[in-house]
Formats: C-alpha cells, structure tokens, sequence
C-alpha cells in the first residue's frame, strides 16, 4: 500500500514529503515533479506570495540515477518567504511576536486554537495553509508517472468561478461518452493551461476574469467548480467489499482534503438525483465483441469499481477566507465583536486546486492499482497488469458460454 506523509507550515524554512510504496525500478524525471509544481502556481487571482515562491522540488533519497530503488522516496521544496520569516517561524528561538487574536470567519483559526490549546492564532494558519499542497503534487507526480507506464492520463479545467459557467457544457459531451477516439484526460489540462483561469473556453475566460477584478475590487474573494478526469483507467480498481475499498469513495475522500473544497462528486453526481433511472444509468452495449457503455454518467464508476470509461469527478472550492473587505467577528483578547483581519493572500485558486485535484487523483488511482496489481518491482506490476487485462474478456465469455 502507498502512503505519504507531507510536513512543514507555510513560511517555516521548508515543505517535505515521505512518499512510500512504488515498485523499484521505475523511471523519475524531476523536471516533471517541477512541471506540474509550476502549473499549481499559476493562475489569475493569486495573491502575492506566488511572486516570491518558484517552487521546485529536491530529491533527497529513493531514487537512484532517475529510478526508484523502492526506498522511501523524500522530497524537499524551499520556502523562499521564509527569509522574511526567521523571527516569526523560529523553531528554537525564545523570541515572541506579537499574538493574533482575531479569528477569521470560514478559516481554521478558531477551530485551530480551540482543538489544540494555542495561545496564537499563527500557529493554526501555518499547517492549514494551502501551501502544503505543493508538497502533495509533488507525492502525486510520481503517482501520475506511475500511472502513465500503464496508459492513465489525468487531466482537469475549471469549469466555473463565482458561478460563470461555459455556454459550451464539456461535462455534458464527458457524460454522453462522446470524446474523440485518442482522447486523454491530459487533452484537458494541455487546453486549460493555456488559460489564465484553466478555462476551456475563451469567452468564458473574459467573462470570468471580469468578476475576478469585480471581487478584488470589493475587497472580496471567490471560488468555484473544476472537474477531474483520467483516462485509461482499466476495469476492476476498487471493490464493492468493503466500505474502504470503494474506488470512488477513496477519490471522494482525497479531493475533498484539498484546502477549502466542499464538494465532490463522481459522474453526474447531484444532476442524477434529479432524474429518472432511465435517464441516469449507462446502457451496456456489444461492439465488435466488447462489452461497452453508450454513456458515462457514472463517471466510470458503478459499485465502487472502475469500468474501464474515464473517471469524471466534479468538486467545489469555497471562495478563499481571508478578505480584504472583512466581516464580523470576535476578538479573543477583547471578548468583543470586530472586523476580522486582513492578510495577505489570494482573491482566487480554483485553477491552482483543480492542479492539485489531478495529483489527488492520481495518487487514489496509483492506490488502487497497486492494490491490485502490486509487485516490487515495475516490470512485476507489468506482468501482473498484462496478464488480467489479457485475459479479462476471454474470462467472461468462458464463464458464461454454458
Ligand atoms: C494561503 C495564503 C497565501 C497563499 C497560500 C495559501 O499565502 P501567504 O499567507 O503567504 O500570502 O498564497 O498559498 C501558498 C503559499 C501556495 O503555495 O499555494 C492560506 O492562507 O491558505
């Protein structure tokens, strides 16, 4: 089983990740880890830090002369803010600062100081800053070249900010099953890289830039939707057994612990629920002797198992907690109602978490394959891989012939 571990808070000196599990032997290229870092930096609507951070990453053991020797893989990736920091983030200094007492509504800093007993609310801020999900595309890049040995492409866009939506509805061609033959979840991310909001849509982009400087301009903040999707994914990952073996609950589970997303769902999630079953379930079909679907509403899901069509995960950002313009809340050191404060930070990230939603999923993905396939060594997994999809139609046909 892979697990990762990541530490380190947002302006202390580093961020590291322990990522454990891969098979020996497969081929890691930093410059790719450093690839998808730079995309989860982009975006219009950040705020200032991104101009001070260029995040990359260092391997510090796990992988020898571009391939993984099965060890514990570790990565490193800087801080640079932390300059600016030394005195405010020191681990072992006596040195104090002045305290934060005012709590800013839909942020950790109440909950932080009332669960663990602080006594400074920068001491909630710093772990449960969204910094820490550059060190979690870095775990999930090595998932994503992974998963790339087998075929598996993973690809996102944002599909709303603040509720601007396309007129053009991808989601609706990903559900209808219709995409071009070659189709690859990566084909999205090629287009929406492209645009400064990851939209696949040009007028949507305008329109949804416009109410980004509409938000700044109020002191204010936004969030929206993004779907997911990865391609090539075989049937059988995840299991209607047990509760925590169910594919889509495991994805469920790893896009929603992304910072400020309140929602996720797989396929046509919520829309399904408004119609009939006729209208909701995928039709099986029989094509030049495969078994098919003629749609993907499940978003290729059914019983907590992969069918073999893309997986399509939908999820909601919040809009950011910290606003420029604040509203009401408490200050702890007076007992008396304020403004909250206001900080530096960003107006907008859904393109960043939609960067980091794709890691997120490769990282389930790379779970489930591995707990399948498993095998120490990538050329293993590769045997074990070829032999059970080889052989997987021919299995049915046999079981059913008398
Ligand atoms: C964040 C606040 C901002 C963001 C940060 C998440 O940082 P700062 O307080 O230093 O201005 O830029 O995100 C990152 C640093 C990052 O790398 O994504 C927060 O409060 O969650």
């Amino acid at each position: 089983m892979i697990r990762f571990l990541t530490a380190g808070e947002s302006h202390g000196k580093a961020l590291t990740a322990i990522i454990e599990g891969f098979p020996a032997n497969l081929k890691v290229d930093n410059d790719i880890i450093n690839f998808h870092l730079k995309r989860r930096q982009a975006g219009y609507g950040r705020g200032m830090r991104m101009k001070i951070e260029s995040d990359s990453a260092e391997i510090l053991s796990g992988i020898r002369f571009r391939k993984t020797l099965g060890s514990p893989i570790s990565l490193l990736i800087k801080n640079n803010d932390w300059e600016n920091w030394t005195d405010k983030m020191s681990p072992d200094k006596k040195y104090r600062v002045e305290r934060i007492s005012i709590p800013r509504p839909g942020h950790a800093d109440l909950v932080g100081i009332s669960k663990f007993n602080f006594d400074d609310i920068r001491n909630s801020i710093e772990r449960s800053s969204a910094r820490e999900t550059a060190a979690r595309v870095a775990a999930g890049t090595i998932a994503r070249i992974f998963l790339e040995e087998f075929g598996i492409s993973i690809g996102s866009y944002v599909e709303s900010i603040g509720g601007i939506f396309s007129k053009e509805n991808f989601t609706e061609k990903l559900f209808a099953n219709k995409l071009p033959e070659k189709f690859q979840g990566w084909d999205l991310s090629e287009k929406a890289d492209r645009s400064e909001v990851r939209a696949l849509n040009k007028s949507q982009e305008e329109t949804i830039i416009n109410k980004i400087k509409l938000a700044k301009k109020k002191g204010d903040t936004l969030g929206g939707t993004f779907i997911t999707v990865a391609t090539g994914v075989p049937v059988g990952l995840g299991s209607f057994m047990h509760y925590d073996r169910k594919l889509d609950a495991e994805i469920a589970h790893a896009v929603m612990s992304i910072n400020a997303v309140k929602a996720v769902s797989i396929g046509a999630g919520f829309e399904s629920a408004e119609k009939f079953g006729s209208e909701s379930h995928d039709e099986i079909i029989i094509k030049g002797g495969k078994l098919l679907r003629k749609t993907n509403r499940a978003g290729g899901i059914e019983g907590g198992i992969s069918t073999g069509l893309p997986i399509i995960v939908r999820a909601a950002m919040k809009p950011i907690a910290t606003l420029m313009s604040p509203i009401e809340t408490v200050d702890l050191k007076k007992m008396k109602s304020v403004l909250a404060r206001r900080e530096r930070s960003d107006f907008v990230a859904v393109p960043a978490c939609a960067v980091i939603s794709e890691s997120m999923l490769a990282w389930s993905l790379a779970k489930f394959f591995l707990l399948k396939f498993g095998g120490d060594s990538i050329e293993e997994t590769k045997d074990n891989y070829k032999s059970y999809t080889g052989k997987l139609n021919q299995r049915i046909r046999k079981n059913f012939r008398n």
